[in-house]
């Protein structure tokens, strides 16, 4: 699947928020509750620095709770960081990262110097609605397609906060393969015709496997199958995505699957956990070490000559050729 779903500009944008990040003493940081580490800039955390960060688990109306506590505790072992789970359904649970903010930062009730804090994140992980909440009025345009802010919004939140806005888009980083499918499963990033089924085919696998009674349930099916392809085909014919000729209809399947899954009708679910995570972090360092080395010896292959081998044997082979021509040449001169 190509990986062409987010321009370019993240350099711009880490750029500012590094230069934001000066000028403030907290920053919060929202998150996908059902994505933590697909929905994160691994950036972010590069230029934080000692800044103190409240990394928000949003949306948690649609994550599973139980693995969202495992969440929890997995990023708070990082420095300075503190998590709180927020959603939109829930306002009054949303204005809690208030207090946080000033427990945090000690704030003194009354104090005369407001605390700066700002908000970032990656595209539609509920920063606008968030921001509006916290603020008691509609400031951020919220909806499915990420608004550049053209000058950094401040918001004077009242009780002593000034909240900045992001500047700029952040965009995800991929670095994990998985990423991509999460953030597209659970509707981060839109679907293009194309790879909808690409993304229906990994949400199916990792569904019936974390979730086989959710599954078995809500497609009415008597037995679970193991496979992604053979749930998807069993499902289709329970749910009527069948074609003229009697052929299941795998597109539609995935586009009901994928619909049901990112409003919430399958319940909450979350799709990566902390363990997870750990092992394809591993698989991820043996493929960098594995590149890394790759490179090393091409490097090494080079500096042995300005010539790599192979070359020095196309050219050895050249010679070899003309001087056997001139020697021909020589001999047809001669007659
Ligand atoms: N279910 C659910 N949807 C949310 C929540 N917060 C935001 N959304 C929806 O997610 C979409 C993106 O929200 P928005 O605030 O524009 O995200 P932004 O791109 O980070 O500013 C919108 O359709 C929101 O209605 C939440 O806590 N739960
Ligand atoms: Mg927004």
């Amino acid at each position: 699947m190509a990986l062409q779903w987010f321009p370019g500009h993240m350099h711009k944008a880490l750029k500012e928020i590094k230069e934001s990040l000066n000028q403030v003493d907290i920053l919060i940081e929202v998150l996908d509750a059902r994505i933590p580490y697909s929905s994160e800039n691994p950036e972010i955390a590069k230029i934080r620095g000692d800044k103190p960060c409240i990394k928000i688990l949003n949306k948690y109306d649609l994550a599973d709770p139980e693995i969202t506590a495992r969440w929890q505790e997995s990023l708070e072992k990082e420095r300075g960081v503190k998590t709180i789970t927020t959603s939109s359904d829930n306002p009054g649970n949303s204005k809690q990262i208030m207090q946080l903010v000033k427990s945090i930062c000690s704030y003194k009730e009354g104090q005369p110097k407001a605390i700066k804090a700002m908000i970032t994140g990656i595209p539609n992980v509920g920063k606008s609605t968030l921001i509006n909440i916290l603020a008691d009025r509609i400031i951020a345009k919220t909806g499915n397609e990420p608004a550049v802010t053209k000058s950094q919004q401040r918001i004077n939140l009242g009780s002593g906060i000034i909240l900045f806005d992001t500047p700029g888009v952040l965009w995800p980083k991929l670095e994990n393969p998985h990423s991509i499918y999460r953030l597209a499963s659970s509707g981060a990033v839109k679907n293009t015709a194309m790879e909808y089924d690409d993304v229906g085919f990994f949400a199916a696998d990792y569904l019936i496997k974390a979730y086989p009674e959710v599954m078995k349930e809500r497609y009415k099916l008597d037995e679970l199958p193991d496979t992604e392809i053979e749930f998807l085909e069993a499902a289709a014919k329970t749910r009527g995505a069948i074609q003229a000729g009697g052929r299941v209809n795998l597109h539609k399947i995935c586009e009901i699957l994928l619909k049901e899954l990112q409003s919430g009708k399958l319940g909450r679910i979350t799709l990566e956990t902390p363990e997870m995570l750990e092992v394809e972090k591993e698989e991820m360092a043996l493929e960098a070490a594995k590149k890394a080395e790759a490179k090393a010896k091409r490097k090494a292959k080079f500096k042995t000559g300005s010539l790599t081998p192979d070359k020095k044997d196309r050219k050895e082979k050249r010679e070899e050729k003309r001087q056997e021509q001139s020697r021909r040449m020589r001999a047809q001169n001669k007659k």
